[in-house]
């Protein structure tokens, strides 16, 4: 988990964009509007600024009341009243924040953040570091001397957390990897040596040469497949697409909603609302949904790797490292395709073909089925098969391969899974055998000369749900045993709902703990007076093993408990704050949280914050090349509709 090259990114030099009316306020910058931006910036006072970058380029997202007017108001084909931006760039040594109009191109308001942390490091930068030890007579020395032949070594950046530094500046270590014989680059590492590169001068600041390690074999290295689409499937005209796909807006079904994209998050579901048959209405279930960040710390605590706790999508990010889809391999032959945009480090767009595919999946699942047998002289049977609608996206960030998919059911469920695959980050060792090991090597063999180092992956996920409106509550219901009177029976289980008061109460580590989460309307009931809410069906559980003083777990301290509520705020979408590249833990979910422990969270608009976590020992079966490992957790309603919403449609 640490670099993105690459090479599908399409730096648009010539915009045929047609003039694009906007579908919906939360539609993501297009490239046109990146392209505004940039000149809007490149010709303003901050041209003058040294070593100008852009490292952040998104739309300054409206205020959700005047998106929830504009929606409900008739006005739909009248645009939004309001275009703006958001962008931080860098120059001068000094990160700036501005928010542009894009209706009258004007700068509204500019600010020089001083605080911790660093911007998303730009691919620009990224591949420059890379290239860096190639323009070094000391390194030629360095890998000559272990008799490896240069044109063969690719070195990829990764970025270096924070460990008590009073003064972090801006910089990566690069460590390197030999190609040869296999197209498997991080399977051949160089271990032993890595190269800190400060950012700032794009200049190799230190080589740190720990000796020789043996370099692991090609032999049997290789992940590709042996023809270009192993298992064509083949073309079914049956499948023909009962969804429908305007700008961003998709319906399906008894589902609309909002597909955005931006180089941080990858992809953003907003406003999924769900029809209400029996109401004869649009319902709001899900107000914004996207990954906020991931936490992947290594537990090897030598001095090659113990920096290797990367912020994914703070430092890198997720839309940034957005892949182009492969038809067939990537999704299946019924999907329909969006790109997504995002601005270059010099600020121009760029895009990324078939960032985000949207598909009917034919589950082979039953949605729902009976059999009665009870009628006498008759047998009745009777069910749908389940057919869902998914949108998915992957980022390949560095080894690791990340798919995304948010998947919606017409029984009104919302899942997200998050998908593993890639190759292991591994260290070389003399090892060939794991007979041989006396020492503790941080991670198992799991090939000839290789470990493979034991970490975490934790994906959290901003949930803005409205249930059937913005004011909410979170309620812990707790089954819990009781002793039963006067019945053959000593006991039975009941629910006993306790409604969580403030952020403090609403932060929760899930285990073996039987109880149910529900954020629920308290302002509506159905018909038999049940509250209307949606229930969050946790996954496997993971938190961070880490120790509290540990200096990533400062920064990525929100990994200690599984579901934090926090009251809305729009500027509070990033888990390990926006700064993530080298922060010290100043800002960020658990910071926002603490401030305000006392603060209600009762009948308000409230966000949701769920982490998927991995903890993962690799074996044998994840090299060369990892099989899928899945993960996520699914909103499902609960005395949200009246009866099961399927036989509606
Ligand atoms: C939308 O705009 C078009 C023309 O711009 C107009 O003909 C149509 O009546 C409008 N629809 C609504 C619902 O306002
Ligand atoms: C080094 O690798 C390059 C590229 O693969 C190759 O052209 C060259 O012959 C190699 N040099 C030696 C000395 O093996
Ligand atoms: C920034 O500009 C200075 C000269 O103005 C140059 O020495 C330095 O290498 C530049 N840094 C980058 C990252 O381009
Ligand atoms: C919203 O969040 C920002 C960033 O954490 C904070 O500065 C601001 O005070 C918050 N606003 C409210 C009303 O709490
Ligand atoms: C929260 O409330 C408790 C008890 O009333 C009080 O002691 C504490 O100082 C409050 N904390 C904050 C941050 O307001
Ligand atoms: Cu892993």
């Amino acid at each position: 988990m640490a670099i993105l090259i690459l090479i599908t990114v399409i730096t648009l030099q010539f915009l045929f964009i047609r003039s694009q009316q906007h579908h919906h306020p939360l539609d993501p910058l297009n490239p046109k509007e990146i392209s505004q931006i940039q000149h809007i910036i490149t010709t303003s006072h901050f041209a003058s600024l040294r070593n100008l970058t852009f490292h952040f380029v998104d739309l300054d997202e409206p205020d959700k009341k005047d998106v929830l007017q504009w929606l409900s108001s008739h006005k739909q084909n009248q645009s939004f009243p309001y275009r703006r931006a958001k962008v931080v760039i860098r120059g001068g040594a000094q990160t700036q924040e501005i928010i542009l109009d894009l209706k009258n191109g004007a700068i509204m308001s500019e600010h020089g953040y001083k605080g911790d942390g660093y911007p998303p490091l730009t691919l620009t930068e990224l591949l420059q570091a890379a290239r860096l030890p190639f323009q070094s007579l000391q390194f030629k020395d360095l890998v000559t001397s272990r008799g490896l032949n240069v044109s063969e070594i690719t070195c990829f950046p990764f970025t270096i957390g924070w460990f008590g530094e009073s003064i972090a500046k801006r910089a990566v270590r690069l460590s390197c990897f030999y190609r040869q014989g296999t197209t498997n680059v991080f399977s051949r590492p160089i271990e032993g040596l890595t190269i800190l590169v400060d950012i700032e001068s794009m200049k190799i600041s230190k080589f740190i040469d720990k000796g020789k390690v043996p370099l692991p074999g090609a032999e049997g290295t290789d992940f590709q497949s042996s023809s270009e689409n192993p298992n064509p499937v083949p073309c079914d005209s049956n499948t023909k697409r009962s969804f429908v796909i305007n700008g961003n807006n998709v319906k399906w079904k008894n589902w609309r909603f909002h597909v955005g994209f931006n180089a941080r998050a990858g992809v953003i579901i907003s406003t999924a609302l769900i029809f209400d048959a029996v109401k004869n209405k649009w319902r709001s279930v899900l107000y914004r949904g996207h990954v906020s960040e991931t936490f992947v710390p290594y537990m090897d605590p030598s001095s090659e790797w113990y920096y290797r706790t990367f912020l994914d999508v703070g430092e890198f990010g997720f839309g940034r490292s957005a892949v182009t889809l492969v038809p067939l391999t990537d999704c299946p032959n019924n999907a329909a395709y969006m790109d997504g945009y995002m601005a270059g480090g010099d600020g121009l767009p760029q895009q990324v073909p078939k960032a985000i595919c949207i598909f009917e999946r034919y589950t082979g699942d039953i949605a729902w089925r009976h059999t009665e047998v009870g009628i006498p002289g008759k047998v009745i049977t009777s069910g749908e098969p389940e057919v869902n609608l998914v949108v998915r996206m992957v980022a390949t960030v560095g080894n690791y391969d990340y798919i995304l998919d948010w998947e919606f059911k017409q029984s009104g469920s919302i899942k997200a899974v998050v998908g593993l695959s890639g190759v292991l980050e591994t260290k070389a060792a003399t090892y060939t055998n794991a007979d041989q090991i006396k020492e503790e090597t941080f991670g198992p063999l799991v090939a000839s000369n290789r470990i493979g180092n034991n970490h975490d992956h934790f994906i959290t996920y901003y949930l803005d749900l409205d249930i059937d409106g913005e004011d909410n509550s979170f309620v812990k219901a707790n089954l819990r045993a009781k002793k039963a009177k006067s019945s053959p029976r000593k006991s039975y289980w009941r629910v006993i709902r306790k409604t969580l008061k403030t952020e403090d109460e609403a932060r929760l580590k899930i285990g073996m703990d039987a109880s149910e989460l529900l954020v629920v309307n308290p302002n509506k009931k159905t018909k038999l007076g049940n509250h209307v809410s949606y229930r969050l069906m946790t996954g496997q559980p993971a938190v961070s093993l880490l120790m509290d003083d540990d200096f990533p777990q400062i920064r990525a301290s929100y990994t200690k408990y599984q579901v934090w509520v926090t009251a809305y705020n729009k500027s509070q979408r990033w888990a390990a704050g926006f700064y993530a590249d080298r922060s010290t833990g100043k800002d960020g979910l658990a910071i926002w949280s603490r401030r305000h422990v006392n603060e209600s969270i009762v009948n308000k608009d409230i966000a949701m914050w769920y982490t998927v976590g991995f903890h993962h020992s690799p074996c044998q079966e994840d090299f060369p090349v990892m099989a899928t490992l899945s993960s996520g957790f699914e909103l499902r309603p609960a005395n949200f509709f009246e009866r099961n919403p399927i036989l509606n449609n």
